[in-house]
């Protein structure tokens, strides 16, 4: 019998991923590890949303410049954003992505495939997966509501009811 634990994991196409049109190709690349997809949408970044994401990396000299990347001032402002749902989907999902430093990342992987460096000091390494079940339930709560995520009951949630204005179809 398997032990493996089934686990959430955040996966997040960056600006620089989008804007060189890599979507499908990394999507592809994931679906290897065999996880499903219980959670997806394009969106954009806020800069509290970028910092509350990075709050780990305030003190680092590129921290300013990692804000602005990720706020898609260098490519668009697009991200796409998903939830990954597996046994070991942590694990899996980073032995794709590769090495933070893109010139450290072995080249088969997405990051050692089309991350660079930049002049700015950014590592511009086109997708963000999470490194610890602590940090994935940190950032999937942070990118999804409870109701955005498809089957699976990730963290405890509660009902409520919102009175909020929303746009519709005109
Ligand atoms: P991770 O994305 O592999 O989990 P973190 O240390 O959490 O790595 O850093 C978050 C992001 O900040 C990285 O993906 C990269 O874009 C950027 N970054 C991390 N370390 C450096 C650095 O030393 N120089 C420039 N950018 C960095
Ligand atoms: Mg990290």
């Amino acid at each position: 019998m398997s032990t493996d634990k089934n686990e959430a994991t955040l996966v997040i196409i960056k600006p620089d991923g989008i804007k060189k049109s890599l979507t499908g190709n990394i999507i592809s690349r994931l679906s290897e590890t065999k996880l499903q997809i219980i959670a997806a949408k394009m969106t954009t970044i806020s800069r509290e949303r970028a910092e509350e994401h990075y709050s780990h990396l305030t003190e680092k000299p590129f921290f300013e410049e990692l804000v602005k990347y990720m706020m898609g001032a260098y490519h668009t402002r697009r991200v796409m954003a998903m939830v990954y749902y597996g046994p070991n989907a942590i694990s899996k999902i980073r032995t794709i992505c590769g090495a933070t430093n893109p010139e450290e990342a072995e080249p088969t992987t997405i990051r050692g495939s089309y991350g660079r460096i930049t002049t700015r000091g950014v590592f511009e390494n086109v997708i963000h997966a999470s490194e610890s079940a602590k940090d994935a339930e940190k950032e999937i709560k942070l990118w999804f509501g409870p109701d955005e995520i498809a089957e699976v009951k990730l963290y405890p949630s509660k009902e409520t009811t919102v009175k909020t204005k929303v746009h519709i179809w005109a």
